[in-house]
């Protein structure tokens, strides 16, 4: 949607051209960075709030740029230095209109914030949401900045990521290429709040309370160094507000009134705005996004049926939340990807595109998708992500006596299965304690935990592990990993974890210490209250056998020869995922802590009930 003709004429009136970036400034700093002019400004949008904006202008004049657009709830750079890191120095050295904005209700902008605000109901005009935001700073800049070349470019990371994207849904016509990067795409199905229903419990009560409690960031304090032991000790989740918040962050106050996926979170997920490709769209994540692995992969799958005019592209690298931006990506945690992934990715894809949209420059040669391929450690272009053609689907089955093979088991259904005993009382941490805070400014394993080695939980009595020999040649996958579990439980609700794992040689020659290393490729969480209907959960019923088919994403994973594969499957993952009381009740957010009992799980692996991971094995 446009902005009503009055208000547009309004601004038009008001701004006009180079005067009124003077006199909607809020103060012309002298330039911190000799290369670029700061202006500040407060935007006015549609239904007149003002969004506190920062502009890096060059200073060498000469040919008209494009504008570059980040909006944020983190607040705006201090300075253009910003410009001279990671994320920034390829398209700086290129040449753009930085512009930085202060999202509604985040640090000097005006308005009130709203936990990724839903796309307002377009058929009323006096609404507004982050695309409008997004379009109505567009018009703005194009009439108020001297210098540029009519076209404006935006991107993000993360929130930034889900802004950029939702700037697609009504874009502004000068808006001709957009970058949403680790986008969470649905906040309830994959990303950063929950997974499959599963309650991320960290992750969901520190970012609430970090966001929630000031316009700015402020972190909880916990009493403890070890959050595994004070999520363990806050007992039921409805003692977060009954203890600590007292009813006041809004975002937790939503979670425990939606813990099904309502019209609440329907509403809320992003996807199916998107009906058409409005503008070329570079789409980037990383293999070990330890908050929006699902979203990049929704996005650039929801918007391909949709790309006539085969503008919309797709990046995954080896990288954690927004690495490619941060740190050289030449490794992550103890894992090494023998070559700058990060300088590789700002200089050869992110400028180039941008280049190629907002400014003509021939050199953007990517047809469809890049990826990393992790364990072979290149990069591959492909002209179909996922390679389907190139594919085949396996079944990875899990065996007796802790077997892994794509021999599809032959045993009767009785006995064949493996068994454990999930406790909540004493639920598997999701990595070595102690488990920082998040956002501990002191330091966190937060960012790296997806590439930890899953040995610390390995043989533990409460997690179950099948593994293939070493394999007498490399197996690459490239493609999405779904697991189809047949399990049951003596309780009647249960999660279900399933991790996909390359185990290292014990013979590492080149490092040593990596021998047995178990990496975790893919994983994925799925609460079994959901079987049916993610809407209106059911108990399960104790002791029947289920059929879960859980999509653990995409991979695109070489496992290399003398490596082994390995599954394990879970039903804890604590504090990452909050407790599963293994007892059904209407609502976890309210459940009593009489609620929470221990079951017995099976994971089958017979002939009529073949528990097993299908892999897209690359075949040509
Ligand atoms: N993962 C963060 C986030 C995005 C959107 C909503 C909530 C959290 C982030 O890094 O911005």
């Amino acid at each position: 949607m446009r902005p009503s003709s009055s208000k547009a004429t309004t601004l038009a009136v008001v701004l006009s051209a180079a005067a009124a970036i003077a006199a909607a400034a809020v103060g012309q700093a002298p330039p911190r960075d000799a290369a670029f002019v700061e202006t500040r400004a407060m935007v006015p949008m549609r239904d007149g709030a003002k969004l506190h904006t920062v502009v890096f202008a060059p200073k060498a004049g000469g040919t008209p740029l494009p504008f570059l657009l980040v909006r944020t709830p983190y607040g705006v750079p201090a300075s253009a230095q910003v410009l001279q890191t990671g994320g920034y120095r390829a398209l700086a050295a290129d040449g753009y209109i930085f512009v930085f904005q202060d999202i509604r209700g985040r640090y000097r902008s005006e308005g009130s914030f709203v936990m990724m605000r839903p796309p307002r109901d377009r058929r009323d005009p006096r609404t507004f949401d982050e695309s409008t935001d997004a379009y109505d700073t567009v018009a703005w800049l194009l009439a108020n900045v001297p210098g540029h070349n009519g076209r404006a470019g935006i991107k993000g990371i993360s929130y930034g990521g889900w802004l950029a994207a939702m700037a697609l849904i009504d874009p502004h016509p000068a808006v001709r290429a957009v970058s949403p990067q680790a986008p969470p795409a649905d906040m309830w199905l994959g990303d950063d709040f929950h997974h499959n229903g599963a309650f991320r419990l960290s992750y969901g009560f520190e970012y609430a309370t970090r966001m929630e409690t000031s316009k700015e960031q402020t972190n909880f304090r916990f009493d403890r160094y070890d959050t595994f032991e004070w999520y363990l000790r806050l007992g039921p989740l409805a003692a977060v507000n009954e203890k600590h918040l007292s009813g006041q962050i809004p975002t937790w106050n939503d979670f425990v009134a939606h813990p099904d996926y309502d019209a609440f979170w329907q509403r809320q997920a992003l996807t199916p705005y998107l009906t058409r490709v409005t503008a070329p769209t570079l789409t980037v994540g990383g293999w070990w996004d330890q908050e929006d692995l699902y979203g990049p992969q929704k996005l650039y799958e929801t918007l391909e049926p949709l790309d006539e005019r085969g503008v919309s592209f797709f990046v995954a690298g080896p990288w954690n939340h927004g690495g490619w931006a941060r740190g050289d990506g030449g490794s992550l945690g103890r894992i090494k990807f023998g070559s700058n992934t990060s300088a590789y990715y700002q200089e050869r894809i992110e400028a180039p595109f941008f280049a190629r949209f907002l400014k003509d420059r021939p050199g953007w040669d990517v047809t469809e998708a890049v990826t990393f391929q992790t364990g072979a450690n290149a990069w591959r272009v492909y002209d179909e992500w996922p390679p389907r053609r190139l594919t085949e689907d396996r079944g990875l089955f899990f065996l007796e006596g802790g077997g892994l093979g794509f021999e599809a088991p032959r045993g009767d259904d009785e006995g064949a299965f493996d068994s454990y005993v999930s406790d909540p009382a004493r639920p598997v941490p999701y990595r070595p304690r102690p488990i920082e805070a998040t956002y501990d400014p002191r330091g966190s394993g937060w960012r790296d935990w997806l590439v930890g080695d899953q040995r610390f939980v390995h043989l533990r009595p409460d997690v179950l592990s099948w593994e293939t020999g070493p394999l007498m040649e490399d197996i690459t996958v490239s493609g999405r990993v779904t697991a189809r579990l047949f399990a049951s439980t003596t309780g009647t609700d249960s999660d279900w974890i399933v991790k996909l794992i390359d185990v290292y040689p014990e013979d590492v020659q080149d490092d040593p210490s990596m021998g047995g290393y178990q990496l975790m490729i893919a994983s994925e969480v799925f609460r079994g209250r959901y079987r049916s209907s993610f809407e209106r959960p059911e108990p399960l019923v104790p002791g029947r056998v289920d059929e879960y088919v859980i999509d653990l994403h995409a991979v695109d994973h070489r496992f290399l020869k003398g490596h082994r594969v390995m599954v394990q499957v879970q039903s804890t993952w604590f504090p990452l995922i909050d407790r599963n009381p293994q007892t059904f009740v209407e609502n976890i957010f309210l459940a009593r802590a009489s609620d929470y009992r221990p079951a017995t799980q099976r994971v089958y692996r017979s002939r009529t009930r073949p528990s097993r991971l299908v892999l897209p094995v690359r075949v040509r």
